[in-house]
């Protein structure tokens, strides 16, 4: 009898998704290829043994009879998906054929290696990095996902790190600003309970919707979404004025704490009120529970920021901690990222001796105008004329959905799709690759939400044909005559190297012990000896020119930074186009749990709107702009403004009338001063229908 009949093995590894929480999961392995039940390792104390459902479910994904296993070629027009199978080594020779004859017409940056973060692994995502420096393609700059945060909090702390997430626990007050943790990266929520559970501590939400957290919150503060700027300068204001603010610390860790009070003199509770769509009461109780509370950790989302003024917002939501000092206190301070305290040594998997700054760093959000050929998003250079696409499906993702897919039909484009399903992006590929899911390679990770390097081995073989990142960039730089070394090792070895470089010990002994606890020092992690600004302080004032080119008209302390496409008769309601539970991104979108729970395209309405518009529960209604118009079902929703609406989950195109989903409504617009995608910065009419 098979061992694997009666004995199920359960064996170590790390959640790969673009999620801040990246679990250390236990998976049951049955057979050589295939999964059983897969769950959180209670051994690490941030994951603490709790996932999320659609993690937990993830043998539905890994074994979905839909999983790409063999590389096709495309038979059909672009968009038909209509392929036949051809080998791996004629797919290979077709891409790398195709890369030549675009480097021969226009030039080596005419070939755009394009990815994002299907998977976190900082191999087997990195290495497409790699590829390009190697070869000298185009560049990407990774505007989809953190860029707007990581400017408005690097502008103040200088870099991206914060007080150690298990802190929350010993907090009194937990404070999520603009993310939706229940959804998003449960685990939060697992630090949060311990809190409430030890120290009765107390949790606010900010955000435009009562979402799952909101629900859980003690208070929800359901402001107009992009007017976080004004919310955290009325709190400041009360700070100030109520004798909150901690002026020792200001005079030893920030910049300008004078300028600020004067400044914040004009900004206070009733302003902010007219700007957010809030009571003055609740701006008031909010800021004296702030200020009463030394142990207050503000958990900082992503949400908030998807807008244009979103790096201002981010800016003056990190000003709190400082202008109340409570960095100085366990439980206390602020977390975006703890991304840049792993200093993982990169130099390998990312070719960055090859690195040519020189080469232009195309905005990938704006996918659609630069394979439509706006000059202005081309930066001057050829045009786009051969891709190969790793962890990404853009015809979905991306803004501007319309713009993207008419730049996929063009004609004299070639595109790679590596894969893991049949997705939107892989209906126009002239070939598309099948590609392993995390559970079949190798990879390293970092968690941004807390300080674990894990090292995790595949679990099982490839499913069908399917080869990895690393194999797959390897194959074609070979064929491309790239003699560059990071090519000639396989995943492990890369993984080995990585982890030596940074002053770990090698890949297998990190594997044995399952992580590399990365955190820094109580003083470093909160600041105490210093913020990383040229002059060691927090700026209140930050030099923005440091940050983005588009600076200049960026407000110079913080403040309501007015620039969102605001609400006009026209177009009357704010869209958030927030992540659903089920899904993650794209993601999921696959599997039979995730569908059944997330439904159909909805959007929450307020009833006063629904009534206004004549619509009940489950009419059609459609939402539009300038750019397009979308159609889905209308839910009657209490739990917002009433000229807010939100469209949670980025449904697959398919599921829409006019085959094209929520991205269409999404501009292509850059966040200010550095760029950044700005999901939830949308004016649209809605009309039943
Ligand atoms: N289930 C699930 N998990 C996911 C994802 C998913 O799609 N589904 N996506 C993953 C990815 S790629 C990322 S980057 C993270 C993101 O996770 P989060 O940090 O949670 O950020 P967002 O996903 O953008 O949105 C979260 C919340 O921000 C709110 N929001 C929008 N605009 C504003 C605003 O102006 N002000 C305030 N205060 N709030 C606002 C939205 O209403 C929403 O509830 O989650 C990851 N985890
Ligand atoms: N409306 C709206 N749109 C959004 C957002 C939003 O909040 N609202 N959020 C934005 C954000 S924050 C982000 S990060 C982007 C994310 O956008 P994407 O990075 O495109 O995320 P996914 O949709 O999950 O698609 C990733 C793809 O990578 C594939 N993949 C996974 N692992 C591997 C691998 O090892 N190798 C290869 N070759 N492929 C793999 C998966 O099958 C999946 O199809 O979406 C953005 N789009
Ligand atoms: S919570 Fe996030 S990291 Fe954890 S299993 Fe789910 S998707 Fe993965
Ligand atoms: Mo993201």
């Amino acid at each position: 009898m098979a061992p694997f009949d009666d004995q199920p093995q359960w064996l170590r590894t790390a959640c790969p998704h673009d999620c801040p929480s990246t679990c250390a999961l236990e998976v049951e392995k049955i057979a050589p290829d295939r999964i059983g039940k897969v769950r959180g390792n209670s051994m690490n104390d941030y994951t603490d043994g709790v996932i999320c459902a659609k993690v937990a479910a993830y043998r539905e994904r890994v074994h979905h009879p839909d999983r790409l296993t063999q590389p096709l070629r495309r038979v059909g027009a672009k968009g038909e998906a209509k392929f036949e199978p051809v080998s791996w080594d004629d797919a290979l020779d077709i891409v790398a054929e195709a890369f030549q004859k675009a480097e021969q017409k226009h030039g080596l940056e005419a070939v755009w290696p394009y990815h994002f973060a299907g998977t976190m692994g900082l191999v087997q995502r990195d290495i497409i990095h790699g590829f390009r420096h190697a070869l000298g393609y185009s560049r990407e700059d990774e505007t989809i996902c953190v860029a707007t945060a990581s400017a408005g909090w690097m502008a103040g702390c200088g870099k991206i790190w914060g007080a150690d997430p298990r802190e929350i626990q010993v907090s009194d007050m937990v404070v999520i600003w603009g993310g939706n943790p229940v959804s998003t990266q449960v685990n939060v929520m697992t630090h949060v309970a311990k809190a409430r559970k030890n120290r009765g501590a107390k949790l606010y939400v900010i955000d435009p919707y009562r979402t799952p957290t909101a629900q859980q919150a003690d208070v929800h503060l359901c402001l107009k979404p992009g007017t976080d700027g004004a919310l955290a300068c009325a709190v400041m204001h009360v700070m100030f004025r109520d004798g909150y603010a901690d002026r020792d610390y200001m005079a030893k860790f920030t910049d300008v704490p004078g300028e600020l009070e004067e400044h914040l003199k004009s900004r206070g509770p009733e302003w902010a009120a007219a700007v957010t769509g809030l009571s003055v009461d609740e701006i008031e109780d909010f800021a004296r529970a702030y200020g009463e509370t030394q142990r207050c950790y503000i958990r900082v989302g992503y949400g908030f920021t998807r807008s244009r003024n979103g790096s201002s917002n981010m800016h003056a939501v990190a000003c709190l901690p400082a202008v109340t000092g409570k960095w100085q206190y366990e439980g206390g301070g602020a977390l975006h990222s703890n991304r840049n305290m792993f200093g993982v040594n990169q130099s390998l998997v990312r070719a960055l001796d090859s690195l040519d700054t020189s080469k232009r760093a195309l905005d990938m959000s704006r996918i659609g105008r630069i394979l439509l050929g706006e000059e202005e998003s081309l930066l001057g250079g050829p045009p786009v004329t051969a891709m190969i696409m790793q962890n990404i499906n853009p015809a979905e993702v991306a803004p501007e959905t319309n713009r993207v897919i008419e730049g996929l039909m063009r004609e004299d484009l070639f595109t790679c799709v590596h894969e893991q399903f049949p997705t939107a992006t892989t209906a126009y590929a002239d070939i598309v690759l099948p590609a392993t899911t995390f559970l079949e390679h190798d990879d390293l990770y970092q968690g941004s939400g807390h300080l674990y390097l894990q090292v995790a081995k595949h679990v099982i073989e490839p499913v069908g044909e399917a080869r990895s990142n690393v194999e797959v960039l390897s194959g074609l730089a070979k064929r491309l005559g790239c003699e560059h070394e990071v090519f000639q090792l396989d995943a492990w070895e890369i993984i080995d190297r990585t982890l030596r470089a940074t002053g770990h010990p090698g890949a297998d002994e990190v594997h044995e012990k399952g992580w590399v606890d990365c955190s820094q020092s109580f003083e470093d992690a909160h600041f105490l000896n210093g913020f990383h600004t040229p002059d060691g302080k927090f700026h209140f004032k930050p030099d923005w020119s440091r940050i983005g080119a588009a600076f200049e008209t960026m407000p110079r302390l913080p403040d309501h930074f007015d620039v969102i496409d605001d609400a006009t008769p026209d177009k009357p309601f704010r869209l958030v186009a927030a992540p659903a539970r089920r899904f993650l991104n794209t993601s999921f979108t696959e599997t039979p749990s995730s569908q059944k729970k997330e439904g159909r395209p909805t959007a929450l309405i307020h009833p006063d709107a629904m009534t206004a518009l004549g619509l009940a529960d489950g009419d059609e209604v459609t939402l539009g702009n300038d750019l397009g118009d979308v159609t889905v079902h209308a839910k009657s929703f209490d739990g917002l403004q009433p000229d807010t609406v939100v469209v949670e989950g980025i449904w697959p195109n398919r599921y829409f009338k006019n085959g094209l989903g929520i991205n269409v409504l999404i501009s292509a617009d850059r966040a200010y001063p550095n760029g950044g995608a700005v999901f939830h910065d949308t004016a649209v009419w809605m009309r039943a229908g």
